[in-house]
């Protein structure tokens, strides 16, 4: 495993995982997920998305970015929830609250290409994740696209804080496992990621 890259499997009970979902419910209901396409090409996703908290990061044919409003309701985006604040203080060994948490919704069939996290300009704030729902074939590489990749695969209440010397490392998910946990309705995968954007 890559330096400053701490995995917390289980983190979350059954329990917090389902009051996580269902206050995501009521979240999404006000920042709908929508389909982030390709700078340039316009080429959508596989993975739908929205965010929580003062920023959130958006994907057009402009390029990536993080604004302040839902791309397509033009409204802020909701606040980051409270038992989320908790786990970064607890976890994230980082003195400032995150601005941004990325909701990330994986059906079936999506997937995420290997890329690097690098539109914040804090970057030495880490990266926390938090997986429910259907286990996912986490990829993980190094700092150059083209290095020694390995997988980890993650389940639902898994935690992963991305610090250190793995925060500028490339990743992605390689596919969902369908079936592999009923906490979602119908099936699919959730991934929160709490970042830091701007320097405190
Ligand atoms: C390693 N999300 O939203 S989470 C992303 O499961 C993203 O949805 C994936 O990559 C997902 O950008 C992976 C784990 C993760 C998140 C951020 C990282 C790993 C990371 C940043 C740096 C290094
Ligand atoms: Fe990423």
């Amino acid at each position: 495993m890559q330096p400053g890259l701490r995995y917390y499997p289980g983190r979350l009970d059954a329990d917090a995982q389902r009051q996580l979902v269902e206050t995501l419910r009521g979240t999404v209901a006000e920042a709908p997920l929508f389909t982030p396409v390709m700078p340039r090409t316009g080429r959508p996703f596989t993975v739908r998305m929205t965010n929580l908290g003062v920023l959130g990061w958006v994907s057009d044919r402009e390029g990536y970015r993080y604004q302040p409003t839902h791309p397509e309701t033009a409204r802020p985006w909701p606040a980051i929830p409270g038992a989320l604040l908790e786990l970064w203080r607890a976890v994230s060994g980082y003195h400032h609250d995150p601005e941004a948490c990325l909701v990330n919704f994986y059906n079936g069939g999506a997937k995420m290409g290997l890329h690097r996290d690098e539109d914040e300009d804090d970057v030495s704030a880490p990266v926390l994740s938090v997986s429910l729902g259907d286990t996912a074939v986490f990829r993980m590489g190094g700092p150059e696209r083209g290095g020694k990749t390995e997988t980890l695969k993650l389940a639902s209440g898994d935690v992963l804080v991305m610090g250190g010397a793995s925060r500028l490392c490339y990743h992605g998910i390689d596919r969902i496992l369908q079936g592999t946990s009923t906490l979602l309705k119908d099936s699919g995968r959730i991934n929160l990621t709490l970042r830091r954007v701007t320097r405190p």
